[in-house]
């Protein structure tokens, strides 16, 4: 039996305020043979916690990008736009980008943020992401 893992993401924002989401059933390239030709796709089960609201959800299915490899199915490479790679959405990159800028470079152009709590023209300060493994 696949051991299952759940995901907490912790956030800070710019004032130093704290707030985080959780997600049941994290993993990636779940049912994948090579996850590397799969892209390291995001897996998530449900939305369980937290005041930072789920903004996770939308990138679900999505392969990991980085600016030398683009998978994220938009026009743009959105990892190299952003800064940082990710599990970027197809249609304009999503909405979470973990590994953004600090501060958009161009107009209209995202960075660091968790949409559901901190989004553009302001960023994060902070993130981590945790796994652990569910008890039985
Ligand atoms: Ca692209």
């Amino acid at each position: 039996m696949k051991r299952e893992y759940e995901l907490r993401v912790d956030l800070k924002d710019m004032s130093n305020n704290t707030s985080f989401a959780q997600y049941g059933n994290f993993s990636l390239s779940r049912n994948a043979l090579n996850p590397e030709n799969d892209g390291y796709r995001l897996y998530l089960g449900a939305f369980t916690d937290g005041e930072a609201g789920d903004a996770l959800s939308d990138h679900v299915g999505y392969m990991f990008s980085t600016y030398d490899n683009d998978q994220d199915g938009d026009v743009q490479n959105c990892a190299a736009y952003w800064g940082g790679g990710f599990w970027y959405h197809s249609q304009s990159c999503g909405g979470v980008g973990l590994n953004g800028r600090y501060k958009a470079m161009k107009l209209l152009q995202h960075a660091f943020s968790w949409f559901t709590w901190v989004d553009f023209p302001e960023t994060l300060r902070a993130s981590q992401m945790k796994m652990r493994r569910v008890p039985n």
